[in-house]
């Protein structure tokens, strides 16, 4: 059930673009631009307009003269501001979000058959949330099929930085079935242009696709009585059967089926980076977020389901044991992320709409528009984390921290120790187990604000009594780490200590005026002409 005032969800990427449009939220490029570069520097410059203003982020941008591609069209920077992040949504506050989360995680049992009546709208609105199945000919992104002599190099597709290994798909919607639970997936992972045909997969080993493939292998791996031998992992989250060669190629030439979506409505553009449990199907989310049903499709030669109103899709799949250098990449940590062996996706068949429309984000030095992406899953997560974790007040992810490397936390601190048990907590959440340092405050610190953030944390720690290390999982992309994907990470307890927890000094109080001075300096202020 749509909300009152609230305007129906977008059927599909050209809906949002006049949307965009008629919000004042596009620019137009009429000049010729090479997506071999020069949109990436143009759309960096783009983001970092405004810079650290309330109105930062420049606009969206629908480029419509790309060389080596007559009419083609690509649509660059679509989340890069609040603003837009929050048009994308259709909300006026991205708290919306999460208080309707809020709302379905706190639903009380009906006690009286009043309550019942009462909860048929939530009802009614949960039902939206799945998606439904339509027919190929009512599926746009079926308006041309191509089977045979297509090339995925035909779509404007960019390089973004100098040193990059090719041309990358940054924005592509990737679905993957688990083999076990028929549950889709779909999360947003690059790929590498190998060829017209071929392109890389970078799934990160602990992202769901991964496991997929993982699942694939161990099925292929098994012996009669469903025994898996053991597994040694090669890089990309692929797992291979350790030692006997004779099981390689038992399991060589089989397959996982990939289909990627881009261009989609931009709800279900960013639900695939949202890290949802892996329980939790992507196209339900998309659901949740529009308000509406995602309108799925069968496709041509994979079985697996797309949204039907994409720009295009790609059909294919990944062989089981098949790995291929990917990158290096400019990524959004600032620096290359250098060359690694990851799965390789075959195309199968490309389907699309009628002069597609291309989209694509740069990654790179923060603020990009990933930043505005990040503080959107950050405001729609924080009743999930408090779910696990009660005493969190709020979280700040700060663009600069890049999401994995920092994240702020204020508590409600109740008994010793507490902001320890929070730091594991959060290790031990999924995609969170990736933050290399946490910095848990009081509930007074307002943790937007990053200059009280550092204030209060250097003045309230004692270095080697506050900070605690720990072993395990880091991202992919961290490049100090001291083995690929596994290193330290670190929390800084900021909050008051207590006496319970060893402090025996008197803590002093932060300076505050009394309210009787500041009044009567509020009076005078404008009779002083200081401003
Ligand atoms: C622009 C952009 C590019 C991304 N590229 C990758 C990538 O190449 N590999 C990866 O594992 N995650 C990438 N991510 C993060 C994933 O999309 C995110 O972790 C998502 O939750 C993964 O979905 P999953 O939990 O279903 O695996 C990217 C996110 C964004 C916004
Ligand atoms: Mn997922």
């Amino acid at each position: 059930m749509l909300d009152e005032g609230r305007t129906v969800a977008y059927d599909d990427l050209r809906q949002w673009i006049k949307k965009l449009d008629k919000a004042g939220e596009l620019k137009r490029v009429r000049e010729e631009v090479d997506p071999i570069l020069e949109m990436a520097e143009i759309a960096d410059r783009t983001a970092k307009l405004g810079k650290g203003t309330a109105a930062a982020g420049g606009p969206a941008l629908l480029f419509e003269n790309v060389k080596g591609h007559a009419g083609a069209q690509v649509l660059m920077n679509q989340f890069g501001s609040e603003r837009r992040m929050k048009l994308a949504l259709e909300v006026d506050s991205l708290d919306e979000i999460a208080a309707r989360i809020e709302e379905l995680l706190h639903q009380k049992s009906p006690a009286s058959f009043l309550d019942k009546i009462k909860m048929l709208p939530k009802l009614a609105e949960m039902g939206s949330f799945f998606p439904k199945t339509v027919a190929a000919k009512d599926a746009p992104c079926k308006e041309v099929i191509l089977r045979e002599s297509f090339s995925v190099l035909d779509f404007p597709i960019l390089q973004t930085w100098p040193q990059d290994g090719g041309r990358f798909i940054t924005l592509p919607c990737v679905i993957t079935r688990d083999p076990k639970s028929g549950k889709r997936n779909m999360g947003m992972y690059r790929m590498q242009v190998y060829d017209g045909q071929t392109t890389g997969m970078h799934w990160q080993r602990q992202k769901v696709s991964a496991e997929h493939l993982r699942e694939r292998l161990r099925a292929a791996a098994a012996d009669g009585a469903g025994r898996v031998t053991m597994m040694a992992e090669t890089a990309g989250g692929a797992l291979l059967p350790a030692g006997g060669s004779d099981l390689i190629a038992q399991i060589k030439n089989q397959r996982m089926e990939v289909a990627v979506a881009i261009g989609t409505d931009p709800a279900t553009t960013f639900s695939a980076i949202v890290p949802a449990p892996p329980e939790i199907e992507e196209f339900i989310i998309a659901g949740f977020l529009r308000q509406q049903p995602l309108e799925l499709v069968q496709c041509e030669t994979v079985d697996l389901e797309v949204p039907a109103h994409a720009e295009i899709i790609l059909e294919g799949y990944v062989d089981l044991t098949e790995l291929r250098s990917e990158g290096p990449f400019g990524d959004h940590t600032g620096f290359y992320t250098m060359a690694e062996e990851y799965p390789v996706f075959h195309i199968t068949c490309i389907t699309h709409r009628k002069d597609p429309v291309y989209t694509a984000t740069i990654v790179g030095k923060p603020p990009m528009e990933d930043a505005w992406m990040g503080k959107a899953v950050e405001r729609i997560f924080l009743p999930l984390m408090r779910l696990a974790l009660p005493e969190i007040v709020d979280i700040n992810l700060p663009p600069e921290g890049v999401f994995h490397n920092l994240m702020i936390v204020s508590i409600k601190k109740s008994y010793a120790g507490q902001a320890r048990k929070v730091m594991n907590g959060i290790w031990a959440m999924g995609q969170a187990m990736f933050t290399k340092c946490i910095i848990v405050v009081d509930e007074d610190c307002d943790v937007q604000d990053v200059a009280e953030v550092v204030l209060r944390t250097t003045n309230n720690i004692d270095p080697e009594r506050d900070i605690q290390f720990t072993l395990g999982p880091v991202d992919s992309l961290d490049h100090a780490s001291r083995l690929p994907n596994y290193g330290s990470k670190m929390g800084i307890d900021a909050t008051r200590k207590w006496a319970v927890e060893g402090f025996t000094r008197p803590w002093p109080e932060m300076l505050t005026m009394s309210a009787e001075v500041k009044a009567k300096v509020d009076a005078m202020w404008k009779k002083l002409g200081i401003e």
